[in-house]
């Protein structure tokens, strides 16, 4: 098995229906990565572990995704230098506007990569943390312009109905 260069964590397993879309363009992309369940409030000692030991295990870059209060994305990037990409999940009551503010909000000294609430910006992180291997990863780089043609080429042949 190849060693996980992205960590995809999320708070419940609740986040998953979002994101899995990360996972999603990780995978087509043959992006090594890992996914798991760590709670910032529900499993904080699990929480300081990932982060701790997250470089020497060989990751590049988190996305986090969290949802509510959604501290996970801001103290993973306490924890680690890595660069944290943090992914707002749609909340019951506030839809998502309270885990965006949380995770965006991120006073001077500690940065978190904010992405749109919900799948757009799971599957954007995802993208992004491509992007970031890819400075690196010629393949990489060229799968990512692949990724681009097509979706190119889908919007261009879209036609809208007559009125
Ligand atoms: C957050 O609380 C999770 O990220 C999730 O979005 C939210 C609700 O979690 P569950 O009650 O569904 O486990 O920690």
């Amino acid at each position: 098995m190849k060693q996980s260069l992205v960590g995809v964590i999320m708070g419940s397993d609740s986040d998953w229906e979002v994101m899995k879309h990360a996972v999603g363009i990780l995978k087509d992309l043959n992006v090594p990565y890992e996914a798991e369940v760590v709670s910032a409030h529900r499993t904080p000692d699990r929480m300081f572990e990932y982060a701790e030991t997250a470089v020497e295990r060989g990751l590049k870059c988190i996305i986090a995704g969290a949802g509510g209060a959604a501290h996970l994305p801001g103290m993973v990037a306490a924890k680690t230098i890595l660069p944290v990409l943090g992914v707002p999940i749609p909340s019951k009551q506030l839809l998502g506007m309270d885990s965006l503010l949380s995770i965006v909000q991120m006073p001077r000294g500690i940065p978190v990569a904010t992405f749109a609430i919900g799948e757009a910006g799971a599957f954007n992180a995802g993208l992004f943390a491509a992007a970031l291997l890819a400075v690196e990863d010629i393949r990489l780089a060229t799968l990512l312009v692949e990724f681009r043609k097509t979706q190119a080429t889908a919007v261009a042949a879209m036609t809208l109905p007559k009125l």
